[in-house]
């Protein structure tokens, strides 16, 4: 692979992370220790991983809403400590715990997570022009899901960024299913990505499940980024093991997806398939494999106690009120 020793440990050890870190936000949304809901990673890591392992702290990064952003975040070095007690509704948390899965790391240029399906594109088109105008080499990393490019608002991003040549990625992680629906049924073609040809923006279909042909195309695609050459869609097909979010049935149109189905996208784990790749390229040890999945659990751990130990978050109403940027009522 065309990637160094040292890229190779990174992407191994943020891909490990964001298993074990997927796991204890499932195991925790069970017992009812998260606030509001989860979206489960489970199967659906690399493409944050390969994506966000190599930027810089002042690249602006959206991350997708899948692990709520957290193979994304973790991978941007953004402290965990922060994020799940802000998941817990904890005065700690990164927005003082009133957020939840809508919080927001400023000094790591992640300003937000919001529940609306492609509310991404336009301030990352904002923040890729403010990028090309302070001339400083800075990318915006653009993360959402097949479904996203169902939204208007994706297609002025794109042609934007390709018209001005704006230092953007579109991270597409196509995971062929929005909740129920399967990809097919809300797209004519059979990869997204064939919208870029309409912009004359460079375009590239790499397998999801494999976090160093994702980081491989990404760090392509940054380079031509930092260096004028405009945007780049990287299409990454990928696989959701689980349901869409906890609790809600996993059906595709009105039928359960199947065992078989799931068996077999199951032997497409990432970090079964990135294991395989190490071992076989002779770039990695099982001990040293073993290593960072100690050194996850540990961290997760030590994530939990201090997320549990932290005081519950009592903003008095009056402070809450001042936050409130603008209000309204669908009634
Ligand atoms: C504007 C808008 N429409 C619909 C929804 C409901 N919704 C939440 S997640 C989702 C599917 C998104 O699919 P995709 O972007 O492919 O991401 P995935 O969940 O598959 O990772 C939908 C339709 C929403 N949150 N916002
Ligand atoms: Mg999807």
């Amino acid at each position: 692979m065309n990637l160094s020793d040292n890229q190779v440990n990174v992407l191994m050890r943020n891909l490990i992370r964001a298993r074990h870190f997927d796991e204890m936000m499932v195991r925790r949304m069970m017992q009812g220790r998260l606030i509001g809901f989860y979206h489960p990673a489970e199967g659906h890591l690399a493409p944050g991983v390969g994506a966000c392992s190599f930027l810089n702290r002042d690249d602006n990064m959206n991350p997708h809403h899948r692990g709520h952003g957290m193979p994304h975040m973790l991978s941007k070095n953004i402290p965990m400590h922060t994020y799940l007690a802000e998941h817990t509704g904890k005065a700690t948390g990164c927005c003082e715990g009133r957020s939840a899965f809508h919080f927001s790391f400023p000094d790591d240029k992640v300003y937000q997570m919001s529940g609306f399906i492609g509310h991404n594109f336009a301030p990352s088109v904002g923040w890729a022009w403010a990028a090309k105008r302070r001339g400083q080499g800075q990318v915006v990393m653009n993360c959402s899901g097949d479904g996203s490019y169902g939204q208007g608002r994706a297609h002025e991003a794109m042609l934007m960024a390709a018209n001005w040549k704006l230092p953007m990625v579109f991270l597409c992680e196509n995971n062929g299913m929005s909740i129920f629906a399967s990809a097919s049924e809300m797209h004519p073609t059979e990869n997204v990505s064939s919208l870029a040809s309409g912009f004359d923006m460079p375009a590239v279909v790499v397998d999801g499940q494999d976090v160093f042909a994702v980081a491989e195309a990404v760090l392509e695609a940054i380079e031509r980024a930092r260096t004028g050459g405009g945007p780049t869609f990287v299409e990454a097909k990928c696989l959701r093991f689980r349901e869409h979010d906890i609790g809600t049935p996993d059906l595709e149109g009105w039928e359960d997806r199947s065992d078989e189905a799931l068996a077999h996208m199951r032997e497409r784990e990432p970090v079964r398939v990135a294991t395989e790749r190490v071992l076989a390229e002779g770039l990695m040890t099982q001990d040293q494999i073993d290593a960072l999945n100690e050194e996850a659990l540990a961290e997760v751990a030590d994530v939990e106690a201090f997320a549990d130990e932290s005081p519950i978050a009592r903003p008095p109403v009056a402070e809450l009120e001042a936050a409130v940027f603008a209000g309204g009522s669908s009634s």
